[in-house]
């Protein structure tokens, strides 16, 4: 019906105008000093919208987990930071459609981020852990990790790579949102990549599966998929509320249970969807 028409178109504006906020169209104090410039238009406007979507949590339980093909079905895929699809298609697939990137990965010699091709598919997303939430210009001058001299850096050497750069009131809007669905004080830390991931392709996607970020019966210590390293703390949290974000995700899951036993599956509805 029309009236079901206008909610849908309302609920599209309202989510274009919130994406707008934490969008991207931040040019940065200083002109000169910020070309090459960010995208003119928020990443909803150029990206999607999509009907399924799959986020690729970077545990160690996606190890042996076979679910490369059925990752590889949906229509996009976002994967975390430095983890490769290369040697791991069978368990994690091989398409990737945005890859969301911490500063520190941007900023870190260990990562190559400006010489590596693992960041040279797909669209890429950036974001730094910083600790103010309205002031943009003070952000700017005392970011956590050089993300905006990286970020010139890397659009120099791949001027037609799509690049965004998440505004921080993002971070602590979702904070504010985990914080709401606990009844204790949580850490004022941001969301891990995961969160922020799967928030972002619920506003892009229709329906939104996340693989492994809450564990599966395959649990492990085993840290990320691609790397011999043990600790509990990477699926736990430590920095991040890593705890208090999974709560809140097995809250808003509309799959089953057995799903996330079996698969480590969960599976969330898409903004455009919800009528609230
Ligand atoms: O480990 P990381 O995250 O790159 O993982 C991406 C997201 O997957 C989910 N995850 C990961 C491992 C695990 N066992 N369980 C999980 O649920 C989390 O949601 C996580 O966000 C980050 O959030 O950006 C983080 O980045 C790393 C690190 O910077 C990069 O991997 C680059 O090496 C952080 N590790 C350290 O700082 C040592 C991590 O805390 C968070």
């Amino acid at each position: 019906s029309s009236n079901m028409l206008g909610k849908r178109l309302r609920k599209v504006v309202q989510n274009y105008q919130a994406m707008n906020k934490y969008g991207v169209e931040f040019s940065g104090p200083g002109g000169v000093a910020t070309r090459p410039k960010l995208p003119l238009q928020p990443i909803t406007s150029d990206l999607g919208p999509y009907k399924s979507c799959a986020v690729v949590s970077s545990a160690g339980s996606l190890r042996y987990s076979g679910l490369g093909k059925e990752i590889d079905s949906h229509d996009a895929v976002l994967r975390f930071n430095a983890a490769p699809t290369v040697g791991y298609e069978k368990d994690v697939g091989s398409k990737t459609t945005i890859r969301l990137l911490n500063s520190q990965v941007m900023a870190s010699d260990d990562h190559r981020f400006l010489s590596s091709s693992l960041y040279s598919t797909g669209v890429l997303v950036a974001w730094d852990p910083s600790p103010f939430s309205a002031d943009l210009s003070q952000w700017y001058n005392k970011t956590d990790y050089p993300i905006f001299t990286q970020y010139q850096r890397y659009r120099r050497l791949h001027p037609l790579q799509p690049f965004y750069i998440l505004h921080p009131s993002f971070e602590w809007q979702l904070w504010q949102r985990i914080q709401d669905n606990m009844a204790e004080p949580i850490q004022k830390n941001p969301p891990s990549s995961g969160l922020l991931g799967t928030v972002l392709m619920m506003s892009l996607c229709e329906v939104v599966h996340v693989y492994e970020f809450l564990p599966s019966q395959r649990k492990t210590e085993l840290c990320h998929y691609y790397q011999r390293f043990y600790d509990a703390a990477c699926t736990l949290g430590a920095y991040h509320p890593l705890l208090y974000e999974k709560n809140l995700v097995k809250r808003m899951n509309q799959g089953l249970d057995r799903d996330i036993y079996t698969h480590g599956r969960v599976t969330l509805p898409g903004f455009s969807t919800l009528n609230c």
